[in-house]
């Protein structure tokens, strides 16, 4: 779990198992020898369950990839063509989509390929390969002691605030004390849902008035945080201002102030995209980057959309790692992002989702 946070939270090693993940539990009396298959069952229902999720991608996707091969011989023109539209529909991106088509022609060109199974097959161990290529271990700069500060950002409606409530509620099953902090103060709304989050997880939540600066509650936060010894903190951010000031200079200024309090924090500025929206999203990651300084992305609202291709997009375009993936609106909607998982659960055939 989380092996990008596991370096300084060892207490994650000794975290229950998933709810989640209701397969055969390992107990004291298993034997070794039949370790390996259960890790291979668990890794199989992990995948099945991320796929029954990503179905909306699937059907419009893989399920189409698959139609268009399907009982054809020769690969044509046309098959091309379609495969392109396929491609661009599921938000691949036009870059990452030409790439795909060049490297396809190329070998049919050389004779290397000649019939549209092995071009399925070329098609995906590509895209495997693109979703997987950036998967390396994206270092963090942790603390040596005090709490793990972690700045949620991102335009409003994206899932931030959702996101949030789904993280506490990880990071507390793994056994870590939790603070959650309301910086979004231009809506008493947004203070409210943050505090139902709080309640659902039984952690304090810190908010100020309505209208209040947000560095200043951040800057409270912080020091409660340091004298409770919380192991982390979660700030909450406006996706809009419904003041004239700037949004990006507003985040810029709750940063300052967090590193003012607590040198080197925030640890980490994850940025939550919506990937209903598609390449928007990306636009949105690279102005968020260029004015903040992005270390982590959350997805969200991929259970919803048949635009699951962007994360392809995404790990291919940009160098910034992709932390969690969110399916669904529940606490437990929330995965740690694991390339290989999410490239086996989107190419999972309708046969395999059945078995
Ligand atoms: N289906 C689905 N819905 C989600 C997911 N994440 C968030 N949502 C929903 O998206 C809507 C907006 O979520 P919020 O968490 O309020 O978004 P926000 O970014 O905090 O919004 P603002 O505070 O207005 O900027 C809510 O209805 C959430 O339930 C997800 O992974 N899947
Ligand atoms: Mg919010």
């Amino acid at each position: 779990m989380l092996g990008w946070f596991k370096k300084k939270f060892k207490k994650q090693d000794d975290a229950p198992p998933r709810q989640e993940t209701p397969i055969a539990e390992l107990s004291t009396d298993t034997p070794e020898s039949e370790l390996p298959a259960i890790k291979e069952k668990k890794k199989k229902s992990l995948v099945s369950r991320l796929a029954e999720k990503l179905s909306k991608t699937r059907e419009s996707f893989t399920y189409q990839i698959d139609a268009l091969f399907l009982g054809k011989k020769e690969i044509d023109g046309e098959m091309l063509d379609n495969l392109e539209e396929i491609l661009i529909t599921a938000d691949l991106g036009v870059e990452t989509t030409m790439e795909l088509l060049e490297h396809v022609r190329r070998k049919v060109k050389r004779h290397e390929l000649s019939d549209p199974n092995s071009l399925k097959e070329v098609l995906k161990e590509k895209i495997k390969s693109f979703i997987t290529e950036n998967d390396r271990d994206a270092s963090l700069v942790m603390p040596d002691d005090g709490p793990f500060v972690i700045m949620v950002i991102g335009v409003n409606g994206v899932g931030k605030t959702t996101t949030i409530g789904k993280i506490a509620h990880k990071f507390q099953q793994a056994g870590n004390s939790i603070l959650l902090v309301a910086a979004d103060t231009f809506r008493a709304a947004a203070v409210a849902q943050l505090q139902i989050w709080g309640e659902r997880n039984k952690v304090q939540v810190v908010a100020h008035k309505e209208g209040a600066d947000p560095s200043s509650v951040v800057f409270d936060a912080l020091g409660i945080a340091q004298s409770k010894k919380i192991d982390i903190v979660l700030v909450d951010t406006a996706g809009r201002l419904h003041t004239n000031s700037n949004l990006m200079e507003e985040l810029k200024k709750i940063k300052r102030v967090m590193d003012k309090k607590m040198a080197g924090a925030p640890h980490e500025v994850l940025l939550v995209i919506d990937a209903t929206t598609g390449q928007n999203g990306i636009s949105q990651a690279k102005l968020f980057n260029e004015a903040i300084g992005v270390t982590g992305l959350t997805l969200t609202k991929l259970d919803g959309t048949s635009k699951g291709g962007i994360v392809v997009n995404i790990c291919r375009g940009m160098q910034i790692p992709i932390r969690f993936i969110g399916i669904g609106e529940h606490i437990d909607d929330l995965r740690d992002f694991d390339a290989g998982e999410f490239a086996d659960a989107l190419f999972q055939s309708r046969k395999e989702q059945k078995k």
